[in-house]
């Protein structure tokens, strides 16, 4: 069971270890039902409720130039879980300019709070559970570089 915060890090001005109780007290708390299958437990149905991804992120202060979408089509957030299991999330994804995706930290999962558990990453748009990382424990944001760039960017 977690109690420590979990690390906002990367691309950031202001990199941060954030709470559960900070992201229920920080931020307006969503709510969202969903229902995702997994291979080997079938389909789970839960109602979580925290603060849009997003909103966090932005809170940290992401180094891409804000008025650009082209700048911000290029980052990418990585999130662990305190197993070592990890996803990746665009940032076009849940850019309200792009995919919108009302993706969650959730501070609580069908009516219990999260603070000993540590959040979990709620992306209602997934059909499968794989990206709904419980007991988070780092968030990454950043952008990479083409490994071998064949044509100029701009
Ligand atoms: N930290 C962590 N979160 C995780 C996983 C995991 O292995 N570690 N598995 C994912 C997968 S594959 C699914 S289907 C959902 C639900 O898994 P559960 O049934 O084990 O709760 O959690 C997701 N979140
Ligand atoms: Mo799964």
């Amino acid at each position: 069971m977690r109690t420590t915060p979990f690390g906002l890090r990367g691309s950031l001005a202001r990199p941060v270890a954030v709470t559960v109780a900070e992201l229920r007290e920080g931020w307006t708390q969503h709510q969202a039902v969903v229902t995702f299958d997994c291979a080997t437990n079938g389909p789970q149905r839960h109602a979580f409720e925290g603060p849009l991804l997003r909103e966090v992120v932005a809170a940290a202060g992401p180094t891409f130039d804000v008025r650009r979408r082209k700048d911000r089509s290029r980052y990418v957030l990585v999130v662990t879980g305190d197993d070592g299991h990890h996803t990746v999330l665009s940032w076009a994804e849940i850019d309200a300019d792009f995919g919108d995706a009302p993706v969650l930290l959730a501070t609580a999962m069908d009516g219990h709070a999260l603070d000993a558990h540590g959040t979990q990453l709620v992306v209602p748009s997934d059909r499968c559970g794989a990206r709904y990382v419980s007991a988070v424990t780092d968030i990454w944001f950043g952008s990479f570089a083409p490994m071998s760039p064949s044509a100029t960017v701009g």
